[in-house]
């Protein structure tokens, strides 16, 4: 089903997640309904705090055209990333309609279990590079905006306590 997505500030989104202990159903049906969530945003990532489950479990479907290919990661981690950096224009499903120039390594190797319980490891580059760097980053509860000066971090911030007030208000 899709799960609502937490909007910026919220606390459960600056936490450290905690690693997955054992790949049950329920973490199956999370890692499903966080799939289903991403398409209807749309995105082309997911991180499961923004759906409040403050677990170390992500999705990602990079694919522009061609058939989709989704790719659920439990427990993921960065244990290699070029010294090259590549800069893309970043935004945040739970950070509505606000975009800024993040700086990553433009590749990295990420470790991870899937939802078979195998180990996986794999390289990723381009647009996958950067998203999973984005995704794994709310697992440890950094938001983009972390990577902007304070100004403008504090704008953006400013203007997602107005949407949520206003949300609040027209429900
Ligand atoms: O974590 C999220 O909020 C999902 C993001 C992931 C993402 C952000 C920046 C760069 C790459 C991935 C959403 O997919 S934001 C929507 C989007 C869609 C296409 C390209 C970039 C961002
Ligand atoms: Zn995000």
């Amino acid at each position: 089903m899709i799960r609502p997505i937490l909007i910026h500030p919220d606390p459960r989104l600056k936490k450290v997640c905690d690693p997955v202990a054992e790949i049950t159903s329920e973490i199956r049906r999370l890692a499903e309904d966080m799939l289903e969530t991403m398409y209807d945003a749309p995105g082309i990532g997911l991180a499961a705090p923004q759906v409040g489950v403050t677990k170390r479990l992500i999705v990602m479907d990079c694919i522009k055209e061609g058939p989709p290919e989704p790719i659920v990661l439990v427990n993921p981690q960065v244990i290699w990333g070029s010294e090259e950096l590549s800069t893309y224009e970043e935004g945040c499903l739970s950070i509505p309609d606000q975009y800024a120039d993040v700086k990553r390594p433009a590749e990295v190797q990420v470790r991870w279990t899937d939802l078979e319980g195998q180990p996986q490891e794999r390289q990723f580059a381009g647009l996958w590079a950067t998203c999973v760097q984005h995704e794994i980053d709310h697992l440890d509860g950094k938001l983009f905006i972390d990577y902007l000066g304070p100004l403008k971090r504090q704008m953006i911030t400013r203007k997602m306590e107005k949407l949520k007030r206003e949300r609040a208000r027209t429900g």
